[in-house]
Parts: C-alpha cells; structure tokens; sequence
C-alpha cells in the first residue's frame, strides 16, 4: 500500500516538473516584428522576416519551420560574392544567450518555396519554429505587400 500511494506521488511531481519546464523552455525564445511578403501573382516563393530574441542564459538554435502554406521553407543568408547579391542556404540560426538576431531584407531571412496558396495582404500566416532545445514557438505572421 504504501510503495502504490508513493509510486502516485511522484508521478505527479514529475509531470509536474515536465510541465514546468515546457513552460519555462518557450518562454526563453520569442520572435517579434514578423511579417512576410505577399507573393507576386503567378510565383510561389516569398521570404518572411522578424527578429528573434533570447531572454535565457543559454544559446537557442533555430532548426526547422513548418507552416500550412508550404512544406518547403529554408533559412537563407544574403551575401555579396564578386560585386553580386547571392543567397544560400544555412542550416540554423543560433541566437547567443541574451541577444537577438534580426532575419531582414538583404540579409537573414526564411524563404518560403512552393506556397500552396498565393499570399495577399492582411492574411494571417501560421509558422511554427521549433528549436535545438526542443522548444516550439507558433507564430502568426502578418502579409505586406512585395514592393
Ligand atoms: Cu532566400
């Protein structure tokens, strides 16, 4: 009897404890400033930007996006080689312990590939960004228009 009502015990400690530390793990990380840019009719790529801020004492990777507009989403880098703008692909973005990096027009950004609908102004767009501490932030970013 007694082994059954401790067993019981600590399972709700440590689901508490699991609970906690999800909490406590999304909160490090937030993304402010987001948006994307409304695709130009007839292309299905666009680039989404924000500014991703880490309150925790500890460097948070960012890994993946998944989003229900694309099943194809990249981190890409601007660079000029030989006089020329080009983009590549980067794995991950780390964001240093107390410190934020800036995804932004010619330099950081996520490129959305093969858009499942043409995206316009004022729609809403979901994002999950899901990083190396296993930590997931769902996002909605607003549409502006392309210029
Ligand atoms: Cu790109």
């Amino acid at each position: 009897m007694k082994n059954i009502h401790y067993g019981k015990f600590f399972l709700i400690f440590a689901l508490l404890l699991v609970m906690i530390n999800n909490t406590h793990a999304t909160s490090l990380i937030n993304a402010e400033d987001g948006y994307m840019k409304a695709s130009i009719p007839g292309s299905d790529i666009t680039a989404a930007y924000m500014t991703l801020n880490n309150t925790g004492d500890k460097a948070i990777t960012l890994q993946k996006i998944t989003s229900t507009i694309s099943d194809r989403i990249e981190i890409h880098e601007h660079s000029m080689a030989d006089g020329m703008m080009r983009m590549r692909e980067v794995a991950e973005v780390v964001v240093e312990a107390k410190a934020q990096v800036v995804l932004q027009p010619s330099g950081l950004h996520l490129m959305i590939f093969d858009l499942k609908k043409q995206l316009v102004e004022q729609d809403l767009i979901p994002l999950t960004l899901t990083f190396s501490n296993g930590s997931k932030l769902n996002i909605q970013l607003p549409v502006y228009r392309y210029k």
